[in-house]
């Protein structure tokens, strides 16, 4: 199928990303649109669309960067890159744009769970087999999508809760009151429901851990840090703060740091993040970070392997879970530091 009429199709596609470019910016429906669309003039190429949600955190351009380094030309593909900025209607717009021009294969990784039925039905309709990476979306008909490639969110937030368990453990803290504040994620998103549902199934085992609130920081430094701001000012004695990203936790170390307060090992709060990009890291090393659970954005591989799987005619996994760890003082080498890439 791909095969054929390939130079047509691609002229399309080419027409089409203009067009869809000159709307864009005739529009306004985004602020910048630079990095939005590469085309190439190749004829023989896999042409995939992909719409990337934004680029809020660490984790998310090292995602981006991982896609991009995979579909190139060399590889053999044309990739049709876009990003949403978090708005789900932006994707939905992408998304609809990628069926225009007809693309073999629609990569996406959805902002938040719900409301994907109407443009993944279109999507099916138009015989394009759709890929979601990084979050998941909540369909009842499965068919919409062909995989996904991402990460086991709820068994990320069991890791957080159980690290915890030891820690309080190996402290001689197992019955005192543990006072936890949770920065949540973008709302609705499966890394912010997944996280929290994994940590909230620990936690409830344990009468004597206080969640005293959890509150919306969109995986953003700036939103942690006021967030983190917030929860200071409310409660004076937060024993653990559990970030569900990296960014979040930056901001919000600042945030305890500017109140006069310590974190870390030996310090006032107990750092958990998500995420252990390198900085995160970093900072793990040297004792500011208890504990980072790693969420591994290096995607593109994987999703360049489905791809040539169904090229080839072969049945794939309904989900492609990517390799992850738990990183503490203990084992963030220099080895490991020097191997991450972002
Ligand atoms: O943890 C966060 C990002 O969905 C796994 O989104 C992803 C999350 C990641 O912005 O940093």
């Amino acid at each position: 199928m791909r095969k054929k009429n390939k130079f047509v199709r691609m002229l399309i596609a080419v027409l089409s990303a203009m067009i869809f470019s000159l709307m864009v910016l005739g529009g306004r429906l985004f602020t910048n649109i630079e990095e939005d669309t590469f085309v190439s003039e190749e004829e023989d190429r896999i042409v995939v669309g992909m719409s990337q949600l934004g680029s809020e955190s660490g984790w998310r351009t090292a995602n981006t960067e991982s896609v991009q380094n995979v579909f190139t030309q060399q590889n053999g593909y044309f990739l049709i890159f876009h990003n949403a900025r978090q708005r789900q209607e932006n994707q939905i717009k992408a998304i609809r744009s990628f069926i225009s021009q007809r693309v073999d294969y629609i990569v996406f990784a959805p902002v938040v769970e719900t409301g994907w039925e109407t443009v993944l039905q279109e999507a099916k309709e138009a015989g394009i087999p759709v890929i979601l990476m990084d979050r998941n979306v909540d369909v009842k008909d499965k068919s919409l999508y062909v995989t996904r490639v991402g990460s086991n969110f709820v068994e990320e937030g069991e890791r957080a809760g159980r690290w915890l368990e030891d820690y309080l453990s190996r402290h001689g803290k197992d019955d005192e009151t543990v006072n936890i504040v949770v920065l949540k994620g973008t709302q609705g998103s499966s890394s912010q429901i997944g996280r929290t549902a994994g940590f909230s199934s620990v936690a409830a085992l344990h009468g004597n851990w206080y969640i005293m609130e959890q509150e919306y920081a969109d995986f953003t430094s700036a939103k942690g840090k006021e967030v983190m701001e917030s929860f200071l000012r409310k409660y004076p004695d937060i024993d653990v703060v559990v970030s569900q990203n990296d960014d979040m936790t930056f901001g919000a170390i600042e945030a305890i740091r500017e109140s006069g307060r310590t974190v870390g090992i030996g310090g006032d709060i107990t750092i958990i993040s998500f995420d252990a990009v390198h900085a995160a890291l970093e900072m793990v090393a040297e004792g500011t970070i208890n504990v980072d659970i790693e969420c591994n954005p290096n995607q593109g591989e994987v999703l360049s392997r489905v791809i040539g799987m169904l090229e080839d005619g072969e049945e794939v996994e309904q989900q492609y879970y990517v390799e992850e760890d738990v990183f503490t003082i203990k084992n963030v080498t220099q080895e490991v530091l020097q191997k991450r890439n972002y």
